[in-house]
């Protein structure tokens, strides 16, 4: 699965089902239930993102759940308060949001990326990217980052998500310079934890 296609086009259908008799739809809702399923209990991963420099402007929450029939890492959020476009989107190496030598967010550390391989996009083949590498979410006019994805990652991978860091950098992800796309600054943060530690009853109506 692509992403971006999956639940747009549920989306999609949506607006229209009243209008026009979509025969393509019925697969479209069942997937999204089957998607809705991954958040049912607190068996997945969830972050609440926060401020680096303590401006309170950069704020959300996202979730991260395994499908394990598709082998891909599910991710939903919704971060205010960005600038409007692309912004790298990461999980990094250390748990920690700490400013560290005058970088905000710096104790972060760099991508996780466990088996030394190149920067790339979050759907290359796993020697081409990290598995932190999570592409970019794009804000839209007010500042508002809603997103929805799936990527093939493998299970272990998964898991070590748990105590890592997830990162919002100022800019947008090029996908390909090294060593983490010249994101820019690191903007907004914070730690992935299991999912009943993080309220994130707002993502259930995406
Ligand atoms: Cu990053």
């Amino acid at each position: 699965m692509r992403p971006f296609l999956r639940r747009p086009f549920a989306f999609f259908c949506a607006a229209f089902l009243l209008a026009v008799p979509l025969a393509g739809c019925q697969t479209a809702e069942e997937t999204y239930e089957e998607v809705a399923d991954l958040y049912e209990d607190d068996d997945y991963l969830a972050v609440e993102i926060e401020d680096t420099d303590a401006s309170g402007t950069v704020t959300g929450v996202a979730r991260f759940a395994y499908d394990a029939q598709e082998g891909e890492a599910y991710v939903q959020g919704r971060v205010t308060g960005l600038e409007p476009g692309l912004h790298g989107f990461h999980v990094h190496e250390n748990g920690s949001c700490a400013m560290q030598d005058g970088t905000p967010a710096g104790a972060a550390g760099g991508h996780y990326n466990p088996d030394d391989t190149p920067h790339g996009a979050p759907d290359d083949d796993a020697d081409e990217r990290h598995v932190g590498d999570f592409g970019n979410i794009r804000a839209n006019d007010e500042g508002v980052a809603e997103f929805s994805f799936s990527y093939v990652r493998d299970e272990t991978d998964f898991d070590n998500l748990e105590d890592r860091a997830v990162l919002i950098h100022g800019g947008r992800d090029d996908l390909s310079s090294q060593p983490s796309g010249d994101a820019g600054a690191r903007v907004g943060c914070g730690q992935m934890t299991d999912a009943e530690n993080v309220y994130d009853g707002m993502l259930d109506d995406m």
